[in-house]
């Protein structure tokens, strides 16, 4: 999957929005502000990334899947019927993502990182959790989450059972990072830029762009080669921008 870039279109990245999260008010207001953010670039947008925990909480039943989010899904929907390619990525929040989007809207969603070309330059783009040295603890949780036999015993539970014990156990987990500080700069031990340095080692890319550690980040990786991090869209409402020459991160404000 390359883009071409038609002259004065720009390539738009965002990683999480959390929607859901931490109640229903709260998320109401920054998914209008997501709405706000796509009615004002969609004149401009050669293709929307939305690269993961676009949702604080999925979880895809036989039959069922979360409610809420409409006016998103909706925008999202007429993004796509306008000719707008829009990307999904899932993140640790939204991992059990499986073929309701790509069916229902044909949005692809990745669950790993991608490779793939931009105009001129090379990206590689994903939500970044779980790549890197470290994090021994979440390595060990992702293998049980996305483990099909404890999915399969998940799915069991009815849905509001389920979804409660999810939200519940996605709220701790936020307020403990906050706890242990995980949203300040680390230098030289921010793991997913040393992930980037180690690939750029063996191939190059122009640009890697992750999400995860909602932290808004540019950092040089070697000659001709930056790691951006998108930041997040509880408090900093940062997104990324790649008009075919530079890279920017900003700031949506309105
Ligand atoms: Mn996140």
């Amino acid at each position: 999957m390359n883009i071409q870039l038609t002259s004065g279109k720009k390539v738009y990245f965002a990683s999480d929005f959390h929607l859901g999260a931490p109640d229903h008010l709260t998320s109401k207001k920054r998914e209008d502000k997501i709405i706000r953010w796509l009615d004002h670039i969609e004149d401009t947008a050669e293709a929307i990334f939305l690269v993961g925990d676009i949702f604080d909480f999925w979880f895809e039943y036989d039959k069922v899947i979360p409610k809420g989010y409409i006016k998103f899904i909706s925008k999202i929907s007429q993004l796509k019927d306008k000719g707008i390619p829009v990307i999904f990525f899932t993140g640790n929040h939204d991992l059990w993502m499986n073929d309701y989007f790509t069916q229902e809207l044909d949005i692809p969603v990745f669950h790993h990182p991608i490779t793939l070309e931009i105009g001129e330059k090379k990206f590689l783009i994903g939500h970044g959790d779980g790549l890197g040295p470290g994090d021994n603890n979440y390595k060990l949780l992702k293998k049980i989450f996305t483990n099909k036999f404890c999915q399969g015993l998940f799915r069991w539970l009815h849905p509001d059972i389920g979804i409660w014990i999810a939200q519940k156990w996605s709220g701790s987990s936020r307020i403990s990072n906050q706890a242990k500080n995980e949203d300040t700069f680390k230098g030289s031990d921010e793991w997913l830029w040393q992930y980037c340095k180690d690939v750029e080692q063996k191939m190059h890319f122009d640009y890697y762009i992750f999400g995860h550690r909602h932290l808004p980040l540019a950092l040089e990786v070697g000659k001709n080669s930056m790691y951006y991090n998108l930041g997040e869209w509880v408090s900093q409402y940062t997104f990324g921008v790649f008009d075919g020459e530079k890279f920017e991160l900003s700031v949506f404000e309105e």
